[in-house]
């Protein structure tokens, strides 16, 4: 009886609950038109995809999703490390809007204002995060053992707000029974495998499961299965190939022996003409790694990034099966990218390309395939979906609604990306025909000016060159006025 009694307060209150969320923000009896499925992988550069052109690390699965989408050549992060990015594209702001340049959610500056997945949950949908869509750190969120914590019910920077549910996916990591190696500050090769933001490859024992992602998939195939009659928003976040380099070892095989690899060619004094700041805060002599580890860390980072990819080829099959491909848009991205030796650079934060660039392909029913070459953002994708869902347009987003891409691709949304370091105080603007960076407010901290077209691979510098100063002054004040419209916004942040 009194069992009774509370279950009836219990419907009482959730009903309660339900009609609080639906009064917020936004909701106003609108349902999304499709679902949205949200594939985020952690430090993925889109150099290392087979979709994207890389002829060693093939990616099966997630070229899959790239035939049958939109795959955009200019996709690029708002942040170069994991706090600000996600922060930015999960709430709709820039990094120096909300003020979110760390490792914390944006939910005090944004108030109530809802998130992308929030939006959508005002509107009727089941939503849902698996492991890390907002800030986690790794391997230290994941990782279970010996640091105390309850991994099962470890958040990181999540906001509870946007979920109906959340799952996190404990593993291993680089304590996985195997056989590793720490490569970074290792030159003797006396330290066991370390835990940390350190390079670490493991050649895992046993299957996918014991992984975070393989755990991950599974819990996004389940979810899949299970609201498959409903809408639904869901994150799916993959740790890989955020290091450590841990994976199963069948998937290490093909980029085996290590040395093999091919390294990016390294060119006599590179680093002459690059301002302090813009030395990347990993390069192969402060890692202290020789060419034998360097070739390491780039096979085991394929390796790592083949693993995240079958399991990607698991939650692509779910929707398959589930029958409800025709309904549910899909997207594949990472929070930012990643150096694998260029300019004997190694991981994220630098303004170049490589790591400030993301892989991104959109895929929407009833759209054609295509490759897109428009600069979007990562900011874009909250707008972009609600637009595609029917979903009332935000004013206050910062964000471009990309959708007319998805039927033209050959049109452009805009002249140039943006994307800052804040741990350098950095700030890129990415255009057509030239890379832009400025370290500090004002450029104090130093210049980098790149003709893309004439040295892809950004080897010169030409902030000093007397031809280009007049481009230098206007780049300067095209970033000026790019923060003061950045700054321009609804939020009351001080
Ligand atoms: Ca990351």
């Amino acid at each position: 009886m009194i069992d009774r009694a509370i279950a009836s307060l219990l419907v009482l209150f959730t009903g309660l609950f339900v009609t609080a969320a639906a009064a917020q923000d936004g909701a106003d009896g609108t349902k999304p038109k499709y679902n949205v499925l949200f594939i985020i992988s952690d430090d993925l550069t889109y150099t290392a995809l087979s979709c994207y052109g890389n002829e060693v690390c093939h990616t099966p699965n997630i070229d899959a999703i790239a035939a049958q989408g939109v795959r955009f050549t200019r996709a690029y992060c708002q942040g170069t490390y994991c706090g600000p990015s996600r922060a930015s594209f999960m709430s709709g702001y820039y990094p120096h809007a909300t003020g979110v340049l760390g490792y914390t959610n944006p939910r005090p500056q944004i108030g109530d204002r809802a998130t992308w997945p929030q939006y959508f949950r005002n509107h009727g949908a089941y939503t849902a995060r698996v492991s890390k869509v907002f800030h986690m750190g790794i391997p230290g969120g994941v990782q279970y053992g010996g640091d105390g914590r309850d991994h099962d019910h470890y958040n990181g920077a999540d906001d509870e707000l946007s979920w109906t549910e959340r799952f996190n996916s404990p593993g291993p990591e680089g304590m996985a029974a195997g056989s590793g190696e720490t490569l970074e500050g290792n030159p003797d090769g006396k330290k066991p495998v370390v835990g940390g933001n350190t390079f670490v490859v493991v050649e895992a024992d046993g299957g996918d499961d014991i992984h975070s992602d393989g755990k991950t998939a599974r819990k996004a195939v389940e979810l899949i299965q299970k609201h498959k009659d409903e809408r639904f928003w869901l994150g799916i976040g993959f740790v890989r190939p955020h290091v450590p380099f841990v994976s199963p070892w069948k998937y290490h095989s093909a980029f085996k022996p290590y040395d093999k690899m091919e390294l990016p060619p390294k060119v006599e004094g590179d680093w002459d003409d690059i301002p302090k700041p813009g030395i990347n805060y990993k390069t192969s002599e402060n890692m202290k790694m020789d060419l034998r580890r360097q070739k390491k860390a780039m096979g085991g980072y394929y390796a790592a990034v083949s693993f995240m990819d079958a399991q990607v080829g698991k939650v692509m099959d779910a929707l398959k099966e589930a029958g409800i491909e025709d309904e549910t848009i899909v997207i594949f991205t990472s929070d930012h990218g990643y150096h694998l030796g260029e300019h004997d650079f190694w991981a994220k934060v630098s303004l170049r390309d490589e790591s400030a660039g993301v892989p991104l392909i959109i895929k929407v029913p009833g759209k054609e395939p295509a490759v897109c070459e428009s600069f979007v953002e990562l900011i874009d994708l909250y707008p972009t979906t609600a637009a595609l869902c029917g979903l009332p347009a935000q004013d206050r987003l910062q964000g471009k609604d990309i959708s007319p891409l998805l039927d033209d691709p050959k049109r452009e949304v805009r002249a140039a990306a943006f994307s800052v370091a804040p741990m350098r105080k950095g700030f890129l603007l990415r255009e057509r025909d030239w890379a832009y960076i400025q370290y500090g407010e004002n450029a104090e901290n130093g210049i980098e000016l790149f003709d893309v077209h004439a040295d892809p691979e950004g080897y010169t510098n030409l902030v000093d060159d007397p031809a280009q100063a007049e481009r230098v002054t206007a780049f300067k004040a095209k970033m000026a006025a790019k923060l003061k419209e950045v700054r321009e916004n609804d939020l009351e942040v001080p």
